[in-house]
């Protein structure tokens, strides 16, 4: 490895001599550009940019893992929406560059181009350059934490906006090596959201797990109420991801087929490794799902890994075909189209020195590529058609009933274009609008013939087309096109849409999205598991044969919304729980007073207003200290009365079954406990060592553990701190006493309701934390909430205010992005019986989240 023998753990603050001086200011200005142009470095500042970022940290520990140093990473959601990555690598190294004088990790983390000493760090394979990604996400984070476990020591670094906050330090002894790094997304940058959303990074971790075997990840999302940690972990990764493709689908084959080569070849008077890895097996589907991957980046857009793959099973099943007189005489010629039907492959290439078409890596484009795993594709191929001569057949008359089918469709499709496209007439249940310019209009795809008819009374007529949808959808997926385009839901679809459907041009009935008659074609299905079923397959559909109307952004989901909410007269209807929760403390702040009893002091109803929505965060973020059984209120205590600063750490010390907490400041105050207690600083779960010269009659370590009675002592890291250390600044300042949170013998506030009036009803509170429970106790208070159903229960004039008035409704925009991995994701949704998908759905409360990662 490149880095030099670290004789001595890095010394705490480096001493500042004038070069350090001196780089450093260039350093700061290089992440300043990150901040600048972030589009440059990191794609954007968009959702799919903000988990960009969490791939960019990842990559780094997976390449750990290709370099043979790491078996397993942890990644986190917090609930203050800040996530962190651990692995147990070497460790991001700590001793001090010798031409910078500053430690390799601040290097690593803040230095842009810093060739040299750590810009490799020694990789044959790496996924991202290695470590320009990390310091990127430093640059765009509101704080970036790193705490590296190397030459027994752990090292701890802090970081706000890309600067040096906490210079490089050692806070504990190291059992292991490894690096955690911690950040939180600045929404100074990230402007549309900084929330991360759990189930596309779940599905990149998934797949990471799949193309690294014997690497296990642990993913926790810690934002809901009681999270549950998921384990990937995959023996035969490739082999296990293929079959997952497979889920639900009858393979031809039981056992995936599986070749591999290593080769080693010149470019450009380089030395390249190349590793490949290629599984295929065959399902009873017409679809083709091939995943191409390089360093275990995917590559929607394939590139010279998945051409060579291609014409090598062309061939191979062509050869094999004429070699066993498999082919009649009147039979079509077998297209490459034809031998990817019901295939599920993946692909997946190391390379030393890959090159791409674009920074976003979505092709490859490294020519030698093409014939290794060409020939590797080819005689893998023939040598198990060889040895498993009934599986060959199989695949065989498969292809070659495509090769008939692809005849059928074409002339069905001709069909189709002639009815969509030469005077034919638009479906008869089709409620068209006057308005013929097709960028100004929209066509409303509704689920049902009731909420259809509720559609065409409400809308607009003259911009919003109406298509009721009724009955059963055929399942695209299954079928082929011709019994896809004999179904005549679909061919209403096709109809209204006017843009044709499928690959070629319109001459042979090919789609064209000039001819779109609506711009915005708006899916409105039910809030429940029918519902997104049916979106699903309306989106599979689409998917497959109108790509271009999602290309084009002309495809959108209403979303119509999930509660209805009474009190007395007034009726609300509510878009998520969120929102519900909003109102809730809105309703419960009307007409109350709020007395502080100390000095008789009420509170303006604008600062009820704020003290209730800023405490309603508090008490949420709070989840990050209750979750380790300390209690909040005795947290908040804890804050630096002139700052109100708040504690980073927390220890848990359980003895037997008792329990109790120790709240630490800082890193420095964590050192000094784990020193007084003899602890190691990179462990989650410890026994305290016995304290020496114990009394003679303390049992023995073995009686110790049976009874239960060890020490066990846990550190957590309380990353909500910052963002609840804003709260209370907020909160001072509108002038509530925070000094203490935990309850006072003498109530603190009163809340009265309807006061002066015959109802009054006046509560004490004991301390602050107490105001919203009240509140939100009070908004409950004759309140009727109706978990809404479906759009058939909404009139006319509800539907077209809450879910199609241009004004007010919200619409969610399908992107496909990564067109491969939704097209995976259809699939695996569309691909099975009913039972196991409405369990995946319900499982994993489906929504449109999943389409655009
Ligand atoms: C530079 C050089 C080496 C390792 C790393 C960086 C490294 C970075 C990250 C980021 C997250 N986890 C990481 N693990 C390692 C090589 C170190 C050596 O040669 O010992």
């Amino acid at each position: 490895m490149s880095d030099a023998p670290e004789s001595a753990p890095a010394p705490i603050n480096p001493p500042l001599t004038e070069s350090y001086d001196a780089s450093k200011l260039g350093k700061l200005e290089g992440l300043e550009a990150v901040r600048k142009k972030p589009g440059m470095y990191i794609g954007g500042t968009d959702e799919r940019a903000l988990h960009h970022c969490v791939s960019e940290v990842l990559d780094n520990s997976v390449d750990e893992h290709l370099a043979g140093h790491c078996k397993r990473i942890e990644v986190s959601i917090h609930v203050d929406g800040s996530i962190s990555i651990r692995d147990d690598g070497r460790g991001i190294p700590v001793d001090i560059h010798p031409q910078y004088g500053i430690p390799g990790v601040e290097m690593v983390l803040t230095t842009l181009h810093s060739g040299g000493k750590y810009g490799q760090g020694g990789y044959k394979f790496s996924g991202g350059t290695h470590g320009v990604g990390a310091k990127c996400v430093n640059a765009v984070s509101e704080w970036f934490e790193v705490e590296v476990s190397r030459n027994g020591s752990v090292h701890h670094m802090k970081f706000e906006r890309g600067k040096t906050m906490k210079k490089l330090e050692v806070i504990g002894k190291a059992r292991g090596t490894g690096t955690l790094i911690t950040f939180k997304p600045d929404a100074e940058i990230f402007r549309e959201t900084t929330v991360f959303q759990s189930a596309r990074i779940a599905q990149r971790l998934r797949e990471l797990a799949f193309l690294n075997s014997g690497l296990e990840i642990i993913f926790t999302d810690e934002r809901p109420a009681e999270p549950k940690p998921e384990r990937y972990f995959y023996k035969d990764g490739a082999e296990e991801f293929v079959k997952q493709l497979n889920q639900g689908k009858t393979a031809l084959h039981p056992k995936p087929i599986r070749f591999t080569k290593e080769a080693k070849i010149k470019t450009d008077e380089k030395e390249a490794e190349i590793h490949v890895e290629v599984v295929l097996q065959y399902n009873d589907t017409y679809n083709d799902q091939v995943l191409c991957y390089t360093n275990t980046i995917h590559n929607p857009d394939g590139g010279t890994h998945l051409s060579g793959f291609r014409s090598a099973l062309t061939r191979a099943i062509n050869q094999f075909s004429k070699a066993n007189n498999l082919l009649k005489e009147k039979d079509p010629q077998i297209t490459g189209d034809d031998v990817r039907e019901g295939l599920a492959a993946v692909i997946s290439i190391k390379h030393s020195d890959p090159k791409f078409e674009s920074q976003t890596k979505v092709k490859l484009l490294s020519p030698e590529v093409e014939s290794i795993v060409g020939s590797v594709s080819y005689e893998g191929l023939m040598m198990y058609f060889e040895t498993n001569p009934p599986v060959g057949k199989r695949i065989v008359d498969k292809a070659l009933n495509a090769a008939r089918a692809r005849e059928a469709a074409r002339k069905a499709r001709e069909t189709v274009r002639k009815g969509a496209l030469s005077g034919g007439g638009l479906p008869g249940k089709l409620a068209d609008c006057s308005e013929r310019d097709p960028a100004l209009t929209e066509l409303y795809i509704v689920e049902g013939d009731s909420a259809g008819g509720s559609a065409k009374q409400g809308r607009d007529r003259r911009f919003q087309a109406i298509l009721p949808l009724r009955g059963k959808l055929i399942n695209t997926e299954k079928a082929r096109l011709d019994k896809v385009l004999a179904n005549e839901e679909i061919r209403t679809l096709i109809t209204a849409c006017g843009t044709g459907i499928g690959e070629g041009d319109e001459s042979v009935g090919g789609f064209n999205a000039a001819k779109a008659r609506y711009h915005k074609i708006i899916i409105m299905t039910d809030a429940d598991v029918d519902g997104s079923h049916i979106r699903t397959l309306l989106l599979t559909f689409l998917y497959r044969q109108m790509k271009g109307l999602i290309e084009r952004g002309y495809v959108y989901i209403a979303q119509p919304p999930l509660y209805k909410i009474k009190r007395k007269k007034r009726e609300q209807y509510v878009d998520n729980d969120d929102q519900l929760n909003r109102i809730l403390l809105e309703l419960g702040s009307e007409d109350i007073v709020l007395t502080r009893l100390g000095d008789g002091h009420v509170f303006a109803p604008a600062q009820i207003e704020q003290l209730v929505e800023n405490l309603a965060v508090l008490d949420k973020l709070g989840g990050g200290v209750t979750r380790y059984g300390a209690g909040l209120a005795e947290y908040l205590d804890q804050q630096d009365p002139a700052t109100h600063a708040l504690p980073r750490y927390v220890a848990r010390i359980r003895e037997g079954n008792k329990e109790s907490h120790e709240f630490l400041r800082d890193e420095h105050a964590r050192a000094d406990f784990l020193a007084a207690h003899k602890l190691n600083a990179d462990l989650t779960e410890q026994i305290e060592p016995a304290a020496e010269g114990a009394a003679p009659a303390a049992p023995a370590p073995a009686e110790r553990k049976a009874a239960n009675l060890q020490k066990r002592v846990t550190i957590h890291e309380i990353y909500e701190s910052t963002e609840m250390t804003k709260l209370l600044l907020a909160l001072a300042k509108i002038g509530l006493d925070i000094a203490r949170f935990t309850p006072t013998e003498q109530p603190r506030y009163t809340v009265t309701e309807n006061a002066g009036q015959k109802s009054e009803n006046k509560t004490e509170l004991a301390g602050p934390l107490d105001i919203v429970a009240q509140i939100r106790a009070n908004g409950r208070k004759g309140l009727s909430i109706q978990r809404y159903k479906g759009l058939g229960e909404m009139n006319p004039k509800q539907l077209f205010e809450t879910t199609m008035d241009p004004d007010k409704r919200r619409l969610l925009k399908v992107s496909i992005e990564d067109a491969a991995k939704a097209d995976a994701l259809f699939t695996l949704l569309m691909g099975d019986e009913v039972p196991p998908r409405r369990q995946f759905i319900e499982d994993n409360a489906l929504n449109v989240q999943f389409l655009d990662v």
